[in-house]
This record gives C-alpha cells, sequence and structure tokens, in this order.
C-alpha cells in the first residue's frame, strides 16, 4: 500500500510546459525529449515513479519564497510578513506522461540569524530555485551569493537551477523592463533558467512548478536510461550537443541558439 496522497487532477502534465523566456532557459525544446516519450509509453522509466525530488528555495528574507510555495501548494496567499525560521517543507505529487513523479519543496529561511539551520538542509538538492523581489535591485544582487552557498552542498554540474522574480503585481511595466534585463544577464552567467511570477495574482505560478518537474522529471528518467544502459554510444553524444541546450551551445554558437 502507498504511502503518499494520491496525485491531484490538476497535477497532470502531458506536454513539455514552454520557458518564460528563451534567452534565459534550461533548453528551449518545444517537447519532451524523444527518449523520455518512449520509455514511458513503454513503461520503462526504472525507479523515476518512486522518486521524489528534492527542490530548495533561497533568498534574500521577505522577497516572497513562502508565498510562493503556498500560492502553489495551498493556492493561498498572506499579506502579512511571517518569517520562515529555519525551514519548512511541502510535498508535491505530479503525473508527468503517466508516470508519478514527486517534488519535495523546502522552503528556507532568508533571514541572516536562521541561514547557519537552513543551510544544513541544502545537500542532496536536485533543483535549486534562488528567488529575488522584483522591486528591489538588491535581492537580484545577492542571488549570486545564495548560488554559491547552494552549490557548496552539492554538485554543480548536476544541480538544474532556476531564478524567479517575485511580486510581479508591484512594478510598474517600465521598472518591470529594467529589472529584467539585469536578471537575464545574471540567469545567463549563472545557466539558470529566468522566471517571473507574483504569488498575489498567481501570475506564471503555476506554468513555473509545472515547468521545475517536468525538466526535473526528464533529467531523471534521461539518467535512468543511461544508467540502464538503454541509450547507445552514439545517442549520448548526441545528447551533450543537442543545439536546443541553450547553455552548452551559447558558448560555441553566439546567434541563432534560440530558434
Ligand atoms: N504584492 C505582493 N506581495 C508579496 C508577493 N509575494 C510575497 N509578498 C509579500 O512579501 C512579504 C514576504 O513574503 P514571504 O513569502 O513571507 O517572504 P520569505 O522570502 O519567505 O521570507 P523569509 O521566510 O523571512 O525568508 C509578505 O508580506 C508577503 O505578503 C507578491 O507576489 N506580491
Ligand atoms: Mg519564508
Amino acid at each position: 500500500m502507498s504511502v503518499l496522497p494520491p496525485i491531484r487532477r490538476d497535477r497532470i502534465i502531458a506536454q513539455l510546459p514552454q520557458c518564460f523566456i528563451k534567452e534565459a532557459a534550461l533548453h528551449t525544446k518545444e517537447e519532451f525529449d524523444n527518449k523520455v516519450k518512449t520509455a514511458c509509453q513503454e513503461q520503462r522509466t526504472g525507479t523515476v515513479g518512486f522518486k521524489i525530488s528534492k527542490v530548495i528555495v533561497v533568498g534574500d528574507l521577505a522577497v516572497g519564497k513562502t508565498c510562493l510555495i503556498n500560492r502553489f501548494c495551498k493556492d493561498t496567499f498572506d499579506k502579512n510578513y511571517k518569517a520562515t525560521i529555519g525551514v519548512d517543507f511541502e510535498m508535491e505529487r505530479f503525473e508527468v506522461l503517466g508516470v508519478p513523479f514527486s517534488l519535495q519543496l523546502w522552503d528556507t529561511a532568508g533571514q541572516e540569524r536562521f541561514k547557519c539551520i537552513a543551510s544544513t538542509y541544502y545537500r542532496g538538492a536536485q533543483i535549486v530555485i534562488i528567488v529575488f523581489d522584483l522591486t528591489d535591485v538588491a535581492s537580484l544582487g545577492h542571488t549570486r551569493q545564495w548560488l554559491e552557498d547552494a552549490l557548496k552542498e552539492n554538485d554543480p554540474t548536476s544541480v538544474q537551477l532556476f531564478i524567479v522574480g517575485t511580486k510581479k503585481d508591484l512594478s510598474s511595466p517600465a521598472q518591470y523592463n529594467q529589472i529584467e534585463q539585469d536578471a537575464l544577464k545574471i540567469a545567463q552567467e549563472m545557466s539558470a533558467e529566468y522566471w517571473a511570477v507574483s504569488s498575489l495574482t498567481g501570475e506564471n505560478v503555476k506554468e513555473f512548478f509545472f515547468r521545475v518537474a517536468s525538466l526535473a522529471f526528464e533529467m531523471n528518467v534521461l539518467a535512468e536510461l543511461e544508467k540502464s544502459g538503454t541509450r547507445q554510444i552514439g545517442d549520448v553524444v548526441r545528447i551533450t550537443r543537442n543545439s536546443s541546450n541553450l547553455y552548452s551551445v551559447s558558448k560555441k554558437k553566439q546567434s541563432g541558439c534560440c530558434q
């Protein structure tokens, strides 16, 4: 008997959700990798269906980490600030291409005095979400330090990184455009995927987490296929050079990478 709760009907992912902006995406493919689709159809996804991927959410105090998680997991929003003390976590179950997949979302404290407790939970993350406030440029600058801290505890080559600007409802279009330029530069520098959301209105929140779940799932299935040796040597070479992987290609080829 499974101890996990059933998967909600609104957590079913049948298509690859698209990135927010092509200039800063983990990849820009329109569909799930063909090998992933075939493996799911043939039920050759190994242990992925039982896997729980760890996600850590980090960033300055009061940038909106807890509100972001609560909007997605509970569809609630609290306008009063209550600092997270240490850490908190939520479990979210999805079904991706017919396969169950779970994310464990770790909400960490941004306040300096709780940072040392929170950082002990960073280890073993497959996904790092660095949050900043779109109305506070300093919080964007601090994302570099958050990245450094998160990567001290994790293998930088296997972590999928996202940088998320919150409180989109509070910035005027002009303000937003200005900070987006800076955020895109930082995201590209970090090889992170950029998103802008509002937990108050819910704008882009579900789309963002569906994208996170899908990319994490895809990575896990590809890793599982590689491990089980079902992939041919030629295929391995093709994957690492895949032109739709923005960050591996952009170093060699500066233009036309997003087509
Ligand atoms: N208008 C608006 N306010 C937001 C949004 N997201 C968060 N807030 C407000 O920002 C404040 C801080 O939000 P939290 O989610 O508690 O911030 P946090 O990053 O978890 O803070 P720590 O736990 O201390 O690290 C609260 O008063 C929220 O109501 C948003 O999208 N729009
Ligand atoms: Mg919090």
